[in-house]
């Protein structure tokens, strides 16, 4: 074992940068290539009455149009409950959902012949929201509830008590790759498949049920994926298995890359939530109580909806302690595409609500939000609602902030700033998380990784860790090459395959490198037994004397001449196994579901992060001046890739809590169809400052060399930005109230600045364009 060097650059950023990365859309293609185009229902419910293909089947270059008929095996994609269709036979449950594949010489083909299927529809009665969905009983699992001590009683112990709703929209993926797939035709009916899939094992298990074809003979292969954030966990499987479908009826080569409008049409997005919450609290501001429902808008089918539910459960107080919590959660069936996973999973959606409920005490007392979050900070041996403890305090991030960056300061600042300005108000806000890391599916937190060592001393790895741009190959490279004491130019990291890989969980859940890079050490730390006593043998000494560090053979404490590659190469002359396929699954987690209790997490990560944000108090328009963060990594292995995951996480979870804002219309159909219509995060509204501070904590932990995952967390430091606009309306009119609606729009923020009971001390002007405004 060697030290690992926690300043590496990202294997992949020279051939970024260079455009030489390799996507799906960059592969070159066979000859005979076809291509895909699926068409999806004009309306978002309805009965299928009669679906002419006949014109379409006419057009020029047009192969053939495949139908739910065409189906060899079971119509069925539905990952956790068998809700889901492949392809739509009768009824018809969202805008966009897939009734038939065309297969054509081109793209250009294809599409066109989309435009000429005709299809009649009998409408149905069509749901959006999901109260409604709940009132009908359209619910896709049996509600779940979370409780710990006794909110009833618990309620009569209260000083103050507080109720109110909160909103939160969903969100598109808008990962830079559109989804798509690639399926070429091998012999003895085996097809192979490339996808822009966060779950390999996912497509090819859905597509083995559609095709009736055994797992064994369908090859999954993914290079890298340009961004997943959830999207392609579940959602990458369709388009896979219908050009799938093609290539097996046909013998062809299949390709369907989505254009981003079909994409954002005809696919899930963040789970919305409206939800209900109730909390009150001692007169020393403990918080004694709890109660919140949440009514989760899961569209049309399962997908992941139940899961994600689940983890807004396990979420439901942050990073807060309550003695007393009854959380209830309902799964509401709707007409809008299934949606699913995404970044934070569920997660943000139930932490935004108790920080609203915080927030709404607060102003009812009058006081500062922070006071009741700091005073009700997690501490270690504080029972989560699910039964686990917490290992840590969750005060050591937010203690660290307040002192490093000098909170003291910054608010003299703002209420400079504000008792100087008229028209521009600061508002600071603090977001603490706390986040679990695990999937809360206990069986799916395992994996595999196979190594070899060449018999020129090169290695090479591979897991079922899929690189996303996250940078997980890079971890997994500097873990073998750390176990190996090799240069890191001696690894490379292979493609994911489910034929070198079986049965990978999802690259999801912030556990990828986790799970993935235990099996590598598993797994380098095997074949490095093997070579000890080769070593020994050829150095004339015993094996427990033998180190390997920086390419050579060391006895006790000296290097001597032999060098890695002398020493593989001798292993290999005697017949000693250079290959090791290793597996790996966390130890010490549970979660029995039929009493909702048990230890589901390896471990959590804490943070804090301070959000300072400008309003323009005349256009409603605000600027995130700084968010300033301190994050509990353990001890990082990278902090190139951490800062940039952290960077990325914030950004996307502002994008989430202020401008990005789906709507669909009463029909079900999607009115922010493109980037036109919905507004993603840009470079210009980064925050200006973005400050990091890498807390290292010394207490052991199970991630990978205590390195501790990072992918979700950050995106609930986003949620900051929302509570921060939110006060920095107040400051203007003291008796706004903002509504807990997420995305906070300039909009919105315009409607509240001036809303009826503005009491402000405005200029003569003002009081001419309030009267105007009521
Ligand atoms: N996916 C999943 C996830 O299947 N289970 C999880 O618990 C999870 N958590 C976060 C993101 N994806
Ligand atoms: Mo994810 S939401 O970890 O696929």
């Amino acid at each position: 074992m060697k030290n690992i060097d926690p300043g590496m650059k990202n294997i992949d950023s020279f051939t970024h940068a260079r455009g030489e990365s390799i996507y799906l859309d960059d592969m070159p293609l066979l000859e005979g290539t076809l291509f895909g185009a699926a068409f999806g229902s004009p309306e978002a419910h309805g009965k299928v009455l009669h679906l002419d293909l006949s014109e379409a089947e006419k057009m020029k270059d047009v192969v053939r149009i495949f139908t739910y008929k065409d189906i060899p095996g079971i119509n069925q994609i539905g990952g956790i409950v068998p809700d889901e269709l492949l392809l739509a036979e009768n009824l018809l449950h969202f805008n966009g959902m897939p009734v038939a594949f065309v297969v054509a010489k081109s793209v250009k083909a294809a599409q066109a012949a989309i435009k000429k299927i005709k299809i009649d529809i009998e409408p149905l009665h069509i749901i959006t929201d999901p109260r409604e969905a709940k009132e009908k009983g359209e619910l896709i699992i049996p509600p779940r509830t979370f409780k710990i001590g006794n909110t009833e009683t618990a309620w009569q112990q209260c000083q103050h008590i507080f109720e109110g709703t909160a909103e939160t929209n969903g969100q598109e993926h808008l990962y830079i790759e559109t989804q798509g797939a690639y399926t070429l035709p091998l012999e003895h009916g085996t097809i192979k498949v490339y996808s822009s899939t966060q779950g390999p094992t996912a497509v090819q298990r859905h597509m083995a049920v559609v095709l009736n074809i055994p797992m064994h003979r369908l090859e999954v292969e993914v290079t890298r994926l340009g961004g997943g954030f959830g999207g392609k966990e579940d959602q990458a499987t369709s388009w896979a298995i219908l050009c799938a479908l093609a290539t097996y009826h046909l013998k062809k080569p299949v390709k369907y890359s989505l254009h981003r409008l079909e994409d954002m049409r005809m696919t899930g997005k963040r789970n919305p939530y409206s939800s209900d919450f109730k909390i009150g609290l001692d007169k020393n501001l403990n918080i004694l109580a709890y109660e919140a429902t949440f009514y989760q808008n899961a569209g049309a089918a399962a997908d992941l909806s139940p899961a994600v539910l689940e983890r807004t459960l396990f979420h439901c107080t942050n990073s807060y302690f309550v003695p007393n919590v009854s959380a209830t959660a309902f799964c509401c069936r709707t007409n809008l595409p299934p949606n699913t996973a995404f970044r934070g999973f569920g997660g943000p959606q139930g932490m935004f609500v108790i920080e609203a409920a915080i927030a709404k005490a607060a102003d009812e007392l009058g006081i500062p939000a922070y006071k009741i979050q700091k005073k009700n900070l997690l501490k270690t041996g504080d029972e989560f609602p699910y039964g686990q403890k917490a290992a840590s305090e969750a005060n050591e991030c937010w203690n660290k902030a307040e002192q490093l960056y000098e909170i003291d300061k910054i608010e003299r600042e703002v209420a400079a700033f504000n008792s100087t300005n008229i028209l521009f108000k600061k508002g600071i806000s603090f977001m603490p998380v706390c986040f679990g890391i695990s999937f809360t599916k206990t069986l799916m937190n395992q994996a595999r990784a196979l190594v070899h060592v060449y018999t020129d001393g090169s290695v090479g790895v591979s897991t079922g860790a899929v690189e996303m741009g996250q940078g997980v190959n890079t971890k997994m490279l500097q873990v073998a090459a750390s176990m190996f004491s090799v240069d890191p130019s001696k690894v490379k990291i292979h493609s994911t395959n489910t034929f070198r890989i079986a049965n990978t969980s999802p690259s999801a859940a912030s556990a990828t490198a986790d799970l993935n890079g235990k099996a590598v050490q598993i797994a380098c730390k095997a074949i490095i037994e093997r070579l000890k006593p080769v070593a020994a043998e050829m150095l004339q000494t015993n094996q427990e004397a033998i180190q390997i560090k920086n390419e050579f053979v060391w006895t006790g404490n000296k290097q001597t001449d032999l060098t890695w590659q002398q020493l593989v190469l001798t292993a290999y002359i005697k017949r000693i196994s250079l290959s090791e396929h290793a597996h790996y699954s966390t130890p010490q987690i549970n979660f029995d579901a039929s009493i909702e209790k048990g230890h589901p997490f390896a471990y959590h990560v804490f943070g804090t992060a301070i959000t300072i944000v400008t309003v323009d108090c005349l256009r409603g328009i605000y600027e995130v001046d700084a968010v300033k963060i301190v994050h509990d990594f353990g001890s990082t292995m990278n902090t190139i890739i951490d800062r940039g995951q952290i960077e990325g996480g914030l950004v996307q979870g502002i994008g989430w809590m202020t401008m990005e804002e789906i709507v669909f219309d009463k029909e079900g159909t999607l009115r922010s169809n493109a980037l036109s219509t919905y507004k993603v995060p840009d470079i210009y509204s980064v925050p200006k400052i973005i400050d990091l501070h890498f807390l290292e904590t010394s207490k052991d932990n199970l991630a990978i060399m205590r390195s501790k995952a990072v992918g979700e967390p950050p995106l609930m430091y986003g949620i900051g930005a929302f509570f921060a606009i939110r006060n920095a309306i107040k400051e203007f009119n003291p008796t706004a109230t903002p509504a807990f609606s997420a995305p906070i729009t300039p909009e919105k923020v315009l409607l509240s600045l001036y809303s009826k009971s503005y009491k402000g001390s405005q200029p003569e002007s003002f009081k001419a364009l309030i009267k105007e405004h009521e």
